[in-house]
């Protein structure tokens, strides 16, 4: 006689870990908090298991960029291995199919623990888990750029098993991703699984209730581009009905924060707005389960009376807010400030003015279309360029790109309307 299948049981469903990712150039920004970021995906893996043996989940499934590309560092891999040898000592099995990062990465081939099963790259393959009753399909990627439709090479549901599949995808396309193993939601319903586990969109979604169909986005945000709180997919599976709960578990959080500085009208109440967002942005980070960093990127908006002031003062008025951000005692650090606001006055409303401002404001205006001037400028630019040392700043290297293109007139109208705003606002 078989062993009792139990019929009720958790697992995790988690993808794209992108383990060691290096979160590229950190160290290019003062004052960053590199160790935490760089140590976060690693510090999320280890939330990922400590939350399957609480939660005692049956099994753990990978769907797809475990690593991240092309590193060559086997510490990488070691420390992959001990995290699953710590599920291993309680019978916890993962199964893992690669996604395109996995596919070009040279710690593919790395030895894993025996509790730890890859899924081919061949073929679509099954693995039972007969003590729960489950049976798993799944395929790897053979190689970065997969075009082709793996779902179709996907057998159809193992009857008297609780199905899972599991798979690499951008389903049918995604603006932010590569359009990877392209399949359709219908695809995956007619093959009669119980839940699809996906990967590769970096946020959490359901595409399909019944059978669910998930993507639990990333472990852990890499970028100012991965912004609020990343984890992975608790599934509940009781006789046969599947509940879903995305638990937060990453170690760092990414926050992208606007600043409208519409109706602000001194710098003191602009710092009062950034205390306040800054401060918001900590406490969004911290949960029960403590302080994570928060890496906050400040654009600051709105047609301002401060406009003049920030196109003069613009680095101050940066060190200004970093000063205030590591004064706060939070876990929070500004990643990047980007100035984006306008003056009150449009540049219509100020060339319409009967006097010298507005005069000065329809000449500069016009400066752009004058070949000779901009042929001028072009060689005085050029000069002053030749005197810079190696290692501009963004800005500068927009300046040099417009030389380079022989295009001045956009620089030139820039420069000509904050001219002019300073001008009306100083008044
Ligand atoms: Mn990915």
């Amino acid at each position: 006689m078989e062993d009792a299948v139990q019929t009720s049981f958790k697992f995790l469903h988690a993808a794209d870990i992108h383990l060691d990712s290096p979160m590229r150039g950190l160290s290019n920004y003062e004052n960053a908090p590199v160790d935490a970021m760089r140590g976060a995906t690693r510090e999320a893996l280890k939330n990922l298991v400590n939350l399957a043996l609480a939660e005692d989940c049956a099994f753990v499934v990978i769907a797809g960029d475990l690593f991240d590309g092309s590193q060559r560092d086997i510490s990488t891999a070691l420390f992959f291995a001990k995290e699953m040898s710590r599920l291993g000592q309680r019978n916890i099995r993962v199964f893992i199919v690669f996604g395109n990062h996995d596919a070009e990465s040279q710690l593919r081939t790395m030895p894993r623990p025996d509790n730890v099963t890859l899924l081919s790259n061949r073929r679509a393959e099954t693995v039972e888990v007969p003590e729960f009753g489950v049976a798993i399909h799944g395929r790897s990627f053979a190689r970065r750029d997969e075009d082709r439709n793996l779902a179709q090479t996907y057998p159809v549901a193992t009857a008297g098993r609780f199905n899972i599949g599991i798979l690499h995808t951008a389903l049918t396309g995604h603006a932010a991703h590569e359009n990877y193993a392209p399949c359709s939601v219908t695809d995956l319903v007619s093959k009669g699984y119980d839940y699809w586990a996906l990967g590769h969109i970096h946020d959490f979604s359901q595409r399909h209730e019944n059978p669910a169909i998930v993507y639990p986005g990333n472990l852990q945000g890499r970028s100012v581009r991965e912004t609020g709180a990343k984890g992975a997919v608790l599934v509940t599976v009781e006789n046969g009905a599947v509940a879903l709960e995305h638990r937060v578990l990453d170690a760092a959080r990414w926050d992208a924060g606007i600043i409208d500085l519409t109706a602000i009208t001194s710098p003191h109440g602009m710092m009062e707005q950034v205390r306040d967002y800054l401060e918001a942005a900590a406490d969004a980070a911290a949960d029960a389960a403590g302080a994570r960093v928060a890496a906050v990127r400040l654009t600051f908006t709105g047609r301002t009376p401060l406009h003049a002031q920030i196109i003069r003062d613009e680095r101050n008025l940066v060190e200004e807010i970093h000063v205030l951000a590591s004064g706060l005692g939070r876990d929070v650090w500004v990643e990047k400030i980007i100035f984006q606001t306008a003056a009150i006055f449009s540049q219509a409303e100020i060339a319409a003015r009967e006097d010298a401002i507005g005069d000065l404001a329809t000449r500069l205006a016009g400066a752009g279309q004058d070949g000779e001037l901009m042929a001028l400028i072009g060689d005085d630019v050029r000069a002053l360029l030749n005197k810079l040392p190696a290692g501009l700043s963004e800005q500068d290297s927009q300046l040099l790109q417009a030389v380079q293109d022989n295009d001045l007139s956009q620089l030139v109208a820039e420069a000509g309307a904050d001219l002019v705003a300073q001008l009306v606002e100083g008044d």
